[in-house]
């Protein structure tokens, strides 16, 4: 099998990815231009603004871990600098090209061995569950963190309504693939649809959040519009974004990142400081938006993303370094 290279596109390295000197530097020439009006003649400037959505509010959570009480980023950072592939691979790809996707009729399919199987409609799906309100923080693989205030509800929400059988092991989250709407489907960058998995315990778990909005808005759409998944204690690709299926399943699905570069990427993922990537270090992050930019000091990664106390029995006796 080609590597990811050869086929043009690799993860990038923490060095590879814009500076955030040179990211912050952009922001301010485009506060500049917009304190002089000249934005319009510009054209594309680095930055896309994102204008704010429907109302979407949650309710305090009781699910223990649900609020860290670290200070949320800010809605400008956490909608200009995304990784979701489908719409380009530099971070502000997304906030540049999704802006158009239509997220609204949308139906996500719950197949597979399920006692009740069902095509559940959007709308549907929002008044499941009592909203709530989740800060979470959110480790990418990359080396950068955010913290955001999601808004959803357990995924166990769902899946106590749909009824996994006795042989539903996994679960399969499968995302929207439209070449139409997304320039990078069809691109080699990864197969697509982008599919990620997690084992039902994990997906059980009170923590993992089906997530519909941030900050008491609907989701912005470089944010995984309409729905999408959170689990706080995994690195960030495994959180797939604007899901259509949910398959539950015996067998290990096979990930998106685990087919591109398996010996990289893990099915668990689970943040682990004492784990490197075979090409870095994972033991410190660096938050996005605090001052100093590149040369802002890194923080140390906590295991499993600081949330081991809820977690960390899920993993009892299993070689994490194995299990990575
Ligand atoms: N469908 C899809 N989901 C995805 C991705 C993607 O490329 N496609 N990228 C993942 C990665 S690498 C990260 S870090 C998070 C980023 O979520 P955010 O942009 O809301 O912070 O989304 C994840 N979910
Ligand atoms: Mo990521």
């Amino acid at each position: 099998m080609p590597s990811l290279k050869d086929r043009g596109f690799i993860h990038p390295t923490p060095s590879d990815i814009t500076p955030r000197a040179v990211y912050e530097g952009r922001r301010e020439l485009l506060k500049g231009l917009l304190a002089g009006g000249a934005l319009m003649a510009l054209g594309a400037p680095g930055r896309a603004q994102t204008p704010h959505g429907a109302k979407l509010p949650g309710g305090k959570s009781a699910v223990d871990g649900a609020m860290t009480m670290e200070k949320p980023t800010s809605f400008d950072d956490i909608t200009a600098y995304n990784n979701f592939y489908e719409f380009g691979t530099d971070k502000s790809d997304p906030a540049r090209n999704a802006g158009k996707l239509v997220t609204r009729p949308w139906t996500v399919a719950i197949e597979g061995a399920v006692k009740k199987p069902k095509v559940y409609d959007l709308d549907e799906l929002l008044k499941l569950a009592p909203l709530e309100e989740r800060i979470y923080r959110l480790r990418c693989v990359e080396g950068w963190s955010m913290v955001i205030p999601w808004v959803g509800y357990s995924l166990a929400e769902l899946i106590k309504r749909v009824e996994p059988m006795g042989n539903a092991k996994y679960v399969e989250f499968v995302t929207l693939a439209d070449a139409k709407q997304m320039p990078y489907v069809g691109s080699r960058v990864l197969e697509w649809p982008y599919v990620e998995g997690l084992r039902l315990d994990e997906a059980m778990h009170p923590l993992a959040l089906l997530a519909f909005g941030l900050y008491g808005e609907v989701l912005p759409n470089q944010n995984g519009a309409p729905v999408r998944m959170v689990l706080p204690w995994k690195y960030g690709f495994k959180s797939a974004k604007s899901i259509v299926k949910i398959r539950f399943v015996e067998k290990q699905p096979a990930t998106a990142w685990v087919k591109a570069a398996g010996y990289e990427y893990g099915f668990y993922s689970n943040v682990n400081p004492n784990v490197d990537h075979p090409r870095w270090s994972q033991a410190t992050e660096r938050r996005i938006g605090e001052p100093g930019g590149l040369f802002a000091k890194r923080r140390q990664t906590l295991m499993f993303n600081g949330y081991e106390s809820q977690v960390g029995q899920l993993y009892a006796g299993m070689d994490l370094k194995k299990f990575f």
